[in-house]
């Protein structure tokens, strides 16, 4: 079965890879506000997940750069998510609020429509 996974995971990066989406290219400094503000996230995920890899292509659609955290090989990465976010599934994204609370956003659908309404992406 672990094998089976990782055939497949290798497979999903390929074509990611393949099928790579352009990046939107925006005026300076528009990039520069956005990327401030992106500054402020994080996504935990691994780099095979199907869903990742989902939200990793709508991330460089819209050049929208956000660390990324590897939650499967980094011990204390995947420690954090559990403690802080409540479970150990990916993606997850971590957001930190202006009033210096967090918010941990699982489900990619919802993560991809966050950043669709907080950035105003088509
Ligand atoms: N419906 C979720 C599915 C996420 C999901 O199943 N993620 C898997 C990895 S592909 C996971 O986190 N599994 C937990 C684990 O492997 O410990 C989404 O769209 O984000």
């Amino acid at each position: 079965m672990t094998v089976i996974r990782w055939i497949l995971g290798q497979i999903i990066l390929v074509l990611d890879f393949l099928t790579s989406p352009k990046s939107l290219v925006r005026e300076v400094t528009a990039q520069k506000a956005i990327d401030d503000e992106t500054a402020t996230l994080s996504m935990y995920q691994f780099k095979a997940c199907p869903f990742c890899v989902k939200v990793r292509r709508e991330l460089k659609r819209h050049a929208l750069h956000i660390e990324l955290r590897d939650a499967k090989n980094d011990s204390a990465l995947k420690a954090e998510l559990v403690r802080e976010g409540g479970l150990h599934r990916v993606p997850c994204l971590r957001i930190a609020k202006p009033d210096c609370s967090v918010e941990w956003l699982y489900e990619s659908n919802d993560i991809i429509a966050y950043l669709k309404t907080r950035f105003n992406l088509t």
